[in-house]
């Protein structure tokens, strides 16, 4: 028996899968590697410090291994500073991030949502940039309810975190057409196919105990070590890029046939996470590198999976995402270990082609007569905020059972399969609430995402969902002046440089650098084709608005008829262009 170095769990050497491909002797893993191995499929010591009462915290080791079932421990940065001087223990609570494959819900599911987030999650809800949402300000005490709670209506936050695939995201929303269902169907299909089989989950959170010991063929695909790093998976209906296709690991591009879907291209080795100061880390678009028919899709999964499973660095976290083991291998030589395990050559790259990676605000009939509305949320925020009370019209028109309800990648919500008689009651109920669905103050807000950041993350440098909105404000004075409110730009920010609303491939990015500081970027392409690039490094609100007033107003006079922002950057050399659209030098 070994012991992990942080946690003191235990590890048995001999009782470990060792049918992979790794390199490192098991005795040399690096510490995350070893406490999975350690920790008998994610289970580890979670129930102690669950009912630790003297600490409102985890462990170190515990945390890490929650992170698998969907729970961050984060402190409440607002109060860090305080609590330090007050010599107190950090604020701490707890993130829950559910599982949601292609962000479905149904009106019961809703209601639980919302009053879990009203009972335990400081009266909100947060939608993210991956179709899901997310519960802050959870205490320890109670996160069992929470699961319980979402068990109850069959939801669950397997794998929304840790080294394993992640929600599986699906470009929105199957009532338009036959094709946006039946890809929805596959995508659910993916997610039940790639989530982790361990019992550890229900036996921590319902206390469930398992059939049978778990042994070394308790995890057939993932084995002990699980994946280097998180793994994420996604799949596009052209002609819409929603769900940035370009920045998932692994990527399913529909291609139809007469309206019925035939197959996918496949993407593979995209990411934006990236580390200030560490070129070494960088964000990378994903290359397409062939054709597959729906019926290789699950073998197609097994394959790029398990060729990053076994190759995918182990040793050096920052290096750990397929992204890296894509280039350090190079794509030609992954394509072929990839086909070498399904045992069949990929077909050549069909054509597609995206036009946008926003939301279309609004009512749409779809194909199967039923009525959609997809509500603009700024950043994915539930909340009853002065007279918007958004949060209660949600929960109103879940109680009629007067629609599904489906997230959106771009944070926002999609009230769908609306019957046409009612469709006038949903308005009524967003009117009396404040809520109107596509009166949003310029397209440029209209187009924006922003990440959490403070008070909860943990990685935060500067704010962003907290901030982006009154930065837009002052930069739709701009918009004003130079005509352009009604100009689609995409905009994103984030605190840190992770890059968790994809600000990389943002027509104007913000990244978080120190409170009130950010990079500046610029550039990319409209629909999520192009990475942007850094402009300026660490500046604040009055240069932001500086620059921008500059090249919005060069914008307004020298594009070329339907020119993006963002290519007419690229165009008249604010930016150069990023030619590999891969590689990312500061
Ligand atoms: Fe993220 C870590 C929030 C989408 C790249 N992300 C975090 C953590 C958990 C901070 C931490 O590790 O302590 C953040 C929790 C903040 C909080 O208080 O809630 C966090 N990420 C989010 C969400 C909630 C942002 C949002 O405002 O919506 C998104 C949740 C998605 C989901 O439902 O699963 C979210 N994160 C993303 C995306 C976008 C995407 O996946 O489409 C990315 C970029 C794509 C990618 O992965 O390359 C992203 N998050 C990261 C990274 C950088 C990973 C890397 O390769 O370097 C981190 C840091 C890490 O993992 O070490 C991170
Ligand atoms: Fe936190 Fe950084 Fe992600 Fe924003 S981008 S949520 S600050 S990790």
């Amino acid at each position: 028996m070994a012991t992990t170095p942080k946690t003191g769990l235990k590890i048995d050497l001999h009782n470990t899968d060792r049918s992979r491909d790794i390199s490192q002797p098991l005795e040399k893993l690096a510490p995350e590697e070893a406490l999975k191995v350690g920790s008998d499929y994610l289970k580890g010591t979670i129930e102690l410090d669950l009912i630790d009462e003297i600490t409102a915290a985890v462990d170190e080791g515990n945390n890490k291994l929650m992170k698998f079932h969907g729970i961050y421990m984060q402190d409440h940065r607002d109060f860090r500073d305080e609590r330090r001087k007050q010599k107190l223990e950090p604020l701490y609570t707890f993130m829950l991030r559910a599982r949601l494959p292609g962000g479905v819900c149904t009106p019961e599911q809703w209601l639980k949502i919302d009053e879990l987030g009203r009972l335990h999650g400081g009266n909100t809800v947060r939608l993210t940039t991956r179709q899901t949402f997310q519960y802050h300000y959870l205490s320890k005490d109670a996160l069992r309810d929470v699961m319980v709670g979402l068990r109850e209506v069959g939801l669950d936050s397997k794998a929304a975190c840790g080294d394993v695939a992640r929600t599986v995201m699906s470009g929105v929303h199957p009532g338009l057409s036959t094709l946006h269902k039946q890809v929805y169907e596959q995508a659910a299909l993916t997610s039940d196919h790639v989530i982790h089989k361990t019992s550890a989950y229900e036996e921590v959170w319902f206390g469930e105990k398992p059939s049978e010991p778990r042994g070394d063929d308790h995890e057939p695909f993932y084995g002990r070590q699980y994946m280097p790093r998180k793994f994420k998976i996604g799949f596009a209906v052209p002609p819409s890029n929603d769900i940035d296709i370009y920045s998932q690991d692994l990527g399913f591009i529909a291609i139809a046939s007469g309206g019925k879907l035939v197959g996918f291209n496949v993407t593979i080795g995209g990411g934006m996470g990236r580390t200030d100061r560490a070129p070494e880390t960088y964000p990378r678009l994903a290359d397409v590198i062939g054709f597959i028919t729906v019926d290789q899709l699950v073998p197609t999964l097994d394959a790029v999976m398990g060729v990053q499973r076994d190759y995918g660095a182990r040793d050096v976290r920052a290096h750990s995402r397929f992204k890296y083991t894509v280039d350090d291998k190079g794509v030609d030589w992954i394509k072929a270990a990839i086909e070498d395990r399904l045992g069949f050559e990929l077909g050549p790259v069909k054509p597609y082609e995206f036009d946008s990676n926003g939301d279309a605000f609004g009512w749409v009939t779809g194909d199967d007569k039923l009525e959609h509305c997809t509500l603009w949320i700024e950043n994915g925020r539930i909340i009853d905020a002065g007279d918007r009370r958004l949060m209660t019209a949600l929960r109103e028109i879940a109680k009629a059972e007067l629609c599904v309800f489906r997230m959106t990648p771009n944070q926002s919500l999609i009230l769908s399969d609306v019957k046409p008689a009612d469709r006038a009651k949903v308005d009524a109920i967003l009117e009396a609430h404040n809520v109107a669905p596509t009166q949003i103050s310029s397209q440029l807000r209209a187009n924006s995402m922003a990440c959490v950041a403070l008070p909860t993350c943990a990685l935060a440098m500067a704010e962003s969902e907290r901030y982006l909105p009154e930065l837009i404000t002052k930069i739709e004075d701009l918009l004003g002046k130079y005509e352009l409110l009604d100009e689609p730009i995409t905009i994103r920010s984030t605190g840190c440089p992770n890059g968790c609303a994809r600000p990389y491939i943002a027509e104007i990015a913000l990244t978080g650098r120190a409170p009130g500081k950010y990079n500046l970027y610029l550039g990319a392409g409209f629909h999520g084709e192009r990475l942007n690039k850094m402009l300026h490094e660490n500046v604040g609100e009055e240069k932001i608005l500086a620059t921008l007033d500059e090249t919005l107003g060069a914008f307004a006079k020298g594009r070329n008829e339907g020119e993006h922002f963002g290519d007419f950057c690229v165009r008249t050399g604010v930016v150069p262009e990023v030619k590999e659209g891969r590689f990312f030098n500061d």
